[in-house]
């Protein structure tokens, strides 16, 4: 009886800053074997690789190696979209060598200028076309999660699908401020459901008899983001494109794969995470809102198999995650939350920036410029910055007129 009856406390979410278990964070500037980093190049030679290696065991899996070569072809473009303010381009990247296997439909949106443009790298949830109606947009082909306001009926897609998420997407305002938008449909890389890793991506990387991937393998949240990382690979070499000005940016669980994108590939200059939660910028060690065993069970295919170990088991975990927003620096990081949004735990994001600072320090930059937790609307666009907004978890034109300015300061170097 007392065994079940904490079991169904320690299931029972989290909502007060009371109930908060205390809790001791593994500092990011002490290596595993205890010596103090003191300079950037003990950073960067030394702590950033382990920290890196342990978030890949224990937490998102590794994933394996870029493609030698990506080919890619241009399926559709216009230089008069959007009533004639954009170009717009469609891209199918192919994601492996077999011509039969995951393509990647990257949709463009780009100011018309002779420069190559700071652009806005950004998976979505329900494919290209949802992001805004212009019709020449291709529908998504792949399964859909199933959603009649937005249009999914059996998976797939119909016409209401175009422009069912458009409040989300200020495609005219971002290309008026100068930046391109380049986004993807995640389910083209890994459907989101749990299917033993049998559909997406991961089938073509197993051995020889292997089924799933091992324990310390990537999951669907590192195969989102190297999938962003094919992405930048053909964004560097499209020349409309400024490709040391790429800002990957995402939304929730794809909040949580904007990180890990940032992290793993150091050619995104830029992180943006929007209401990541558990698994994103959240310490998972508060258990507020989402625990680390509840986001396992929801979702067992979005971390490797090891993070299970860490179910109500959080601080024997080698890493938190103000140490995977450690692993941004010294490049500008901005992480959003929404009063509205508990699960997400607002507070336990702020204290992953603030702890994540001192790296920032360390390495010549400036860290988050606020101790105490802003009040909402008020955002700190510090290099590493953090912005609580009110209302609901979800992405606002509000929220874009942030990332832009935080752009324009950090990214463009454009002042106020
Ligand atoms: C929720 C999940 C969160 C967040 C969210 C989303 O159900 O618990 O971790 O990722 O989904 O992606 O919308």
């Amino acid at each position: 009886v007392a065994t079940s009856m904490l079991h169904a406390q320690q299931n029972k979410a989290i909502y007060s800053e009371a109930e908060v278990p205390e809790y001791t964070l593994p500092d990011p500037l002490v290596a595993e074997d205890g010596t103090k980093i003191e300079s950037a190049s003990q950073w960067t030679e030394r702590r950033r690789p382990e920290l890196l290696e342990l978030f890949e065991k224990e937490v998102y899996g590794k994933a394996p190696p870029a493609p030698e070569k990506i080919s890619y072809e241009v399926t559709e473009s216009s230089d008069d979209a959007l009533g004639g303010i954009a170009r717009r381009r469609q891209v199918a990247i192919q994601l492996t060598d077999d011509p039969k296997g995951p393509v990647l439909n990257v949709l463009m949106y780009l100011p018309k200028t002779d420069k190559p443009v700071p652009t806005f790298m950004t998976l979505n949830f329900y494919g290209n076309a949802s992001i805004n109606s212009d019709p020449a947009i291709h529908l998504p082909e792949g399964w859909l999660r199933n959603n009649k306001e937005k249009g999914v009926e059996d998976h797939k897609a119909t016409e209401k699908l175009r422009g069912a998420s458009e409040a989300r997407w200020p495609v005219e305002t971002i290309v008026k401020n100068g930046y391109g938008l380049a986004t993807a449909y995640y389910g083209d890389i890994d459907p989101d459901y749990d299917d033993g890793f049998q559909n997406g991506i991961h089938p073509y990387f197993y051995e020889e008899g292997q089924t799933k991937p091992k324990p310390d393998q990537w999951g669907s949240i590192a195969a989102w983001a190297w999938g962003l990382s094919r992405a930048m690979d053909y964004l560097e070499e499209n020349p409309e494109i400024d490709g040391e000005k790429v800002i990957v940016m995402g939304h929730s669980r794809l909040g949580k794969t904007s990180l890990w994108a940032g992290a793993t590939d150091p050619r995104f200059a830029a992180v943006i995470s929007n209401n990541s939660g558990c698994g994103g910028a959240a310490l998972s060690r508060r258990r507020f809102g989402e625990s680390v065993k509840r986001i396992n069970t929801s979702f067992p295919h979005w971390f490797c198999d090891n993070f299970v170990q860490y179910n109500h088991n959080e601080d024997a975990c080698p890493v938190d995650q103000h140490q995977l927003i450690a692993l941004m620096a010294p490049r500008p990081c901005l992480v959003c939350s929404a009063e509205g949004d508990r699960w997400a735990d607002p507070r336990g994001e702020f204290l992953s920036a603030h702890y994540a600072s001192p790296v920032y320090e360390l390495l010549g930059v400036e860290g988050l410029t606020t101790e105490k937790m802003p009040p909402v609307e008020q955002p700190v666009l510090s290099r590493l910055g953090y912005v609580i907004r009110t209302e609901e978890h979800n992405v606002k034109p509000r929220d874009w007129d942030r990332y832009m300015k935080f752009a324009d300061a950090h990214v463009v170097g454009k002042k106020d």
